[in-house]
């Protein structure tokens, strides 16, 4: 399902009932430090591409420019924008991703010269987080994250309006139009500016009821374990085998947006929470790094985190390092930390290989097939029941509090 809150309407849609309506064609656009050969640039492309697939885009072709630094106006330097301009002619295509996070102005900039919509990565994984928003608070969540992206890139509206108005021709009368664009653009971010405090207020109410639930768990001293790892690595596969849960399982990128919780009995162990969540992905916006702070701070408050890692993934040690970079910024860093190599069936076995020795301590399974998921069982059991002081007395509540019912 293609996403609608970026892209709006399919370019071509028509409206004849039943037609399928023809998918965005898109060219992708990196800076890089290095010709051609930047597997960096390379390995953060071909995550672009899945995110754009995820979004129902399809990718025609990309392109790297080497460059330090992004012109502050078009984004790329005159010569290249030419090629792109170029490029999207022959490929007939009607969209740019950039690997990167645009100012309003290199949008405007970019789109006037190469004749096709422009986005970045950030308004990209923003619009698959709006199609797969479940829950009334992942919807206000995804919302909230739009319109902090959307507020400070509203003049273009502003601009457009103003052209609509006559803004653009010459004489008096066009500054008379002009006005009223931006007076149309100030009521337009007011609205915004309304709706956020009144999402920002719905999550704080969702929070404050979890909080509740958290702290009947603490009183009862089940430990919470919490599912982390980067996006597709198969946390919710993982959850479901252990818990018998039934969260979506999908090959796509972000399919889980809301928490889910399940209790979970370790034979010879203690009961736990297991608590799945959101992934993480390499630049997520920051905007929906705020908008999902209460949901990701279940992990800071978490027990013990289990990091699952695709590890047939080439890219799974760059993966567990955004994941712990994620981490640190929701404050999550001082959470002890199971490592899961999973998708082991999937895994080339040197690679895995290498990934074991990196992570000595790492449990290898098979979400799939069931493999190593007693070592796994294991492992959670002893990590359990090392916490000590146990988990209530880690919260810093006074004592005293534990004990009431
Ligand atoms: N071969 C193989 N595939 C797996 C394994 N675990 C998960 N998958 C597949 O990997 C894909 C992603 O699995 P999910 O459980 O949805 O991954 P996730 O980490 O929850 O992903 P998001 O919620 O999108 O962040 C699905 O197609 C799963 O079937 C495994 O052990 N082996
Ligand atoms: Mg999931």
């Amino acid at each position: 399902m293609p996403g609608t809150w970026l892209t709006g309407e399919r370019p071509g849609t028509t409206s004849v009932a039943g037609a399928e309506p023809r998918r965005w064609r898109a060219v992708l656009l990196a800076i890089g430090h290095r010709d051609g050969a930047d597997s960096a640039v390379a390995d953060s492309l071909d995550e672009l591409e899945r995110l754009a697939a995820t979004d129902g885009i399809e990718v025609v072709d990309r392109t790297v420019q080497v460059r330090r630094r992004p012109d502050p106006a078009t984004y790329l330097g005159s010569g290249k924008v030419q090629e792109l301009a170029e490029l999207v002619g022959t490929r007939q295509a009607d969209l740019v991703i950039v690997d990167g996070e645009l100012t309003p102005a290199q949008v405007r900039g970019l789109e006037d010269r190469v004749g096709a919509r422009v986005v970045d990565r950030t308004g990209l994984i923003l619009d698959i987080f709006g199609e797969h928003a479940r829950s009334s608070e992942g919807k206000a969540q995804v919302e909230l994250a739009q319109l902090a992206y959307e507020l400070p890139r509203l003049r273009g509206h502003g601009r457009e309006m103003s052209r609509i108005g006559g803004g653009r021709t010459a004489g008096g009368a066009g500054i008379g139009v002009r006005g009223r664009g931006e007076m149309r653009l100030e009521i337009r971010r007011r609205h915004l500016r309304r709706r956020m405090r009144t999402l920002n207020e719905q999550v704080r109410r969702t929070a404050r009821r979890r909080e509740v639930t958290r702290r009947r768990r603490l009183r009862e001293r089940v430990p919470s374990v919490a599912i982390t790892g980067y996006t597709n690595a198969g946390k919710s596969a993982l959850l479901n085998r252990l818990a018998g849960a039934d969260a979506e399982v999908a090959d796509v990128l972000f399919a889980t947006l809301d928490p889910l919780v399940r209790r979970l009995r370790i034979p010879d162990g203690p009961t736990c929470t297991l608590t799945d969540t959101v992934g993480f992905v390499r630049h997520l916006p920051h905007q929906l790094v705020d908008a999902f702070r209460s949901t990701l701070e279940e992990v800071a408050r978490a027990d013990l985190a289990l990091h699952v890692v695709d590890a047939s993934s080439p890219q799974a040690t760059e993966h567990i390092a955004t994941v712990h970079q994620v981490l640190r910024d929701i404050g999550a860093q001082d959470v002890p930390e199971l490592l899961v190599l999973n998708k082991a069936d999937l895994a080339e076995p040197g690679h895995l290989a290498v990934l074991r020795r990196l992570h000595p301590a790492a449990v290898v399974v098979s979400a799939r097939t069931g493999e190593g998921l007693d070592a796994l069982r294991d492992a959670l059991r002893d990590r359990l029941n090392a916490l000590s002081p146990p988990p209530a007395v880690r919260t810093g509540r006074p004592a005293g509090a534990e004990g009431a019912p």
